[in-house]
């Protein structure tokens, strides 16, 4: 392990507020892995702050009739102070309108030009003349070349997930005005990120620890070839580029706000005194770059940015970047745009910041999507928290305040089972660390309760309450024993539940001298006095979740839909038509994903009198593990057809609602039976 770690996480777009589906992507895992270290006494800086420029402020500021500085002030001011309600535990949280930044992304941008990296490139671009300007990413709207979604974005399709540039667009139109954009002509400079290849791929595919996600989206952007990459924009929002004559433009939002990491690490060496400090955790070679960042900046901080910085050459390249897939709500995607989110301001409302670091650190989308849901939330609260834990240390203070006077009782002539308990808090610290320390922080919470399992069941069997009239030596072990556990877990949580362990501590007498490392050890010394205090968990009553849910139903998604644009109804067929379709259904007995393919699912049906393949462009609506099994209608008798080298008989009924949500039409009757 190298002397010093950097840690990052994504840099928000200050353009409104904090939501789950951030803090279970880049923040919370961060702060797991940050306090973690910070515990075992390493060199760790936790570095994040506002990314303040490119389309999505600019967007938000013209609808709502501000000025882009007054949106980014509003967020970056709004979205620290909920970090920090959270515990979120950044050393520094900085801003990309800061004059650091400007400085540090024009030198960045200055010295690769210097080097004669960029190639100055004349580009058709979309124009919008009521506006007076160039159209770049958001601020074009039409339909996706490759799925046909008619709200896709000029930089990307919300539906496939395709990356796009604005002219990639079928139909498109102004998002400011509306109206129909004409072709101007502009200049760029374009990062030839082909020039690059063969050095990002010998350096990504070394890193043989990185998450198998993270490197699935790596081999699928190296495996179809990297090519030059615009880093500059026509835009009056942003750092302007630094070359004479290139008035109008800035650098594009995702050259300048990776670039954040290193300005907002530099404004921080400076208010330490110490402003040449920055160097060691971003230069010297025993010091180590972590990025917590969501599956959708992948390629940014594996391809982009490390392109940037192998150019310059002066830089650490990332030792790992360990993305985090998306999380759902109440198992539909969540959507800002339409009230389908908890904001994090308003959780802190009516809960307590620890009872969601653990319930949200238990679910983090690691591998796959996951979902949040308020049943579920209440269920970890009460059934875990209060029950398993909060009950553990309950039972073990109140016990040893009545029948202990509150003092630690000795361990004399222990039990095996004292014994084995004991070293279980050994065997489980180190199952824990080894969680973190490879990023399994799900597993690292899920070793942490279940120490706290053993020590109920501990308690429970040797049976205190007994012993203490007939062999009181006995009873004085178990104490000591639960007593110990209850020790080492204020420090094995400690990463989860800051402030809770902070209680617990001081419940305990524990002082502030402690190190991970003191949870193997015997923490409090027999005859020492504890304070039990308040209850550390309480249960969450139904009506607290039932005002969150209610909440839910009033957004646009938790609504009956008044107003849907159906599509309009095709020609009419005559009743011959309609029968030479053979429709059976089938059941779904194997789905796996389609290799280089982002939306072709493979997926071996059942239809009762053969077992068949079928290609389905559903790949980002449903994960093959979740389909198997389902039975479905199938058109059985559509000719054949090949994609991707494979050949697709028949194809799978789908309904598609409004939002683009896709459902199967699911049937009880035995495969091969008609449908008509
Ligand atoms: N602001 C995108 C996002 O919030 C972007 C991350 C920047 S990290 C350098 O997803
Ligand atoms: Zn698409």
């Amino acid at each position: 392990m190298s002397k010093r770690i950097l840690v990052t996480s994504a840099l928000p777009y200050a353009n409104g507020p904090i939501h789950l589906g951030h803090l279970a992507g880049a923040y919370l895992p961060a702060d797991l892995y940050t306090r973690f270290h910070r515990l075992n006494g390493h060199d760790i800086l936790h570095i994040c702050g506002s990314d303040e420029h490119g389309v999505p402020i600019t967007i938000a500021a013209e609808k709502e009739g501000v000025t882009p500085q007054q949106i980014v002030d509003r967020f970056h001011t709004a979205n620290k102070a909920a970090f920090e309600r959270f515990g979120i535990s950044f050393d520094y949280y900085g801003r990309t309108s800061s004059a650091m930044h400007k400085k540090t992304s024009q030198e960045i941008f200055l010295e690769l030009y210097n080097q004669g990296v960029f190639k100055q490139k004349v580009q058709q671009q979309l124009y919008d003349e009521e506006a007076a300007m160039f159209l770049p990413d958001r601020y074009v709207k039409g339909t996706c070349p490759h799925c046909g979604y008619e709200e896709a974005y000029g930089d990307q399709c919300e539906k496939c997930g395709t990356s796009l540039s604005p002219t990639d667009l079928i139909n498109p139109v102004s998002a400011i005005t509306g109206n129909i954009p004409v072709i101007k002509e502009t200049e760029h400079w374009f990062i030839p990120l082909g020039d690059f290849q063969k050095r990002l791929e010998e350096w990504i595919y070394s890193k043989k620890e990185w998450k198998a996600n993270v490197m699935g989206q790596c081999r699928s952007w190296l495996e179809s070839g990297l090519g030059d990459r615009a880093v500059t924009r026509d835009l009056n929002w942003g750092v302007p580029v630094p070359i004479e004559g290139s008035e109008g433009k800035v650098l594009y939002v995702w050259f300048d706000a990776p670039i954040g990491y290193i300005s907002a690490t530099r404004e921080w060496a400076e208010l330490k005194g110490k402003p040449e400090l920055w160097k060691s955790y971003w230069q010297d070679s025993d010091s180590s770059i972590i990025h917590f960042i969501g599956k959708d900046n992948i390629v940014f901080h594996c391809i982009m940015f490390p392109a940037t910085l192998m150019q310059h050459g002066n830089y650490n390249l990332p030792e790992n970047v360990p993305a985090n897939e998306f999380l759902n709500l109440e198992g539909q995607k969540l959507s800002t745009s339409r009230g389908w989110a908890v904001w994090l301001e308003e959780y802190m409302d009516y809960f307590e910041a620890d009872l969601l670091r653990y319930a949200l650190g238990t679910i983090l989308p690691e591998n796959k999507d996951s979902d949040f849901s308020w049943k579920d939330f209440q269920l970890k609260v009460n059934g875990e928290l209060a029950d398993v834990l909060g009950n553990f240390v309950f039972r073990t203070l109140t016990f040893t305040q009545r029948f202990f006077d509150s003092k630690v009782p000795a361990l004399s002539n222990p039990s095996s089972p004292d014994l084995q308990t004991l070293d279980e808090i050994l065997k489980q610290k180190d199952k824990i660390e080894k969680a973190y320390r490879t990023f399994h922080f799900r597993e690292a919470i899920l070793e942490s309760m279940n120490l706290a399992r053993s020590g109920n069941r501990y308690f429970t069997e040797t049976e205190p309450w007994k012993t203490r009239g007939e062999n009181p030596e006995a009873c004085g072990n178990t104490l000591h024993v639960c007593l110990q556990i209850t020790a080492a877990l204020s420090i094995l949580f400690e990463p989860v539940m800051p402030s809770k362990m902070h209680t617990l501590r001081e419940q305990l007498n524990l002082g502030k001298q402690f190190n991970w490392d003191s949870a193997g050890t015997s923490l409090l010394e027999t005859g020492s006095t504890i304070t039990p205090g308040e209850i550390l968990f309480r249960k969450i009553e139904d009506e607290m979740i039932e005002i969150q849910i209610e909440k839910l139903s009033k957004s646009v998604i938790g609504q009956p839909q008044a107003e849907v644009d159906y599509p309009p109804l095709k020609s009419e067929i005559n009743f011959d038509q309609f029968s030479a379709l053979d429709i059976r259904s089938a059941r779904i007995i194997a789905a796996e994903k389609v290799k280089k393919s982002q939306k072709l699912l493979k997926i071996q049906v059942d239809i009762g009198f053969e077992k068949r393949v079928i290609l389905s462009g559903i790949a980002d609506h449903f994960a093959p593990e979740d389909i198997v099994g389902k039975n479905v209608c199938v058109v059985a008798n559509l000719a054949p057809r090949k994609m991707m080298g494979t050949e697709s008989n028949g194809m799978i009924l789908m309904a598609e609602e409004s939002d683009g949500r896709l459902r199967f039409i699911e049937t009880d009757a035995q495969p091969g039976s008609t449908v008509n």
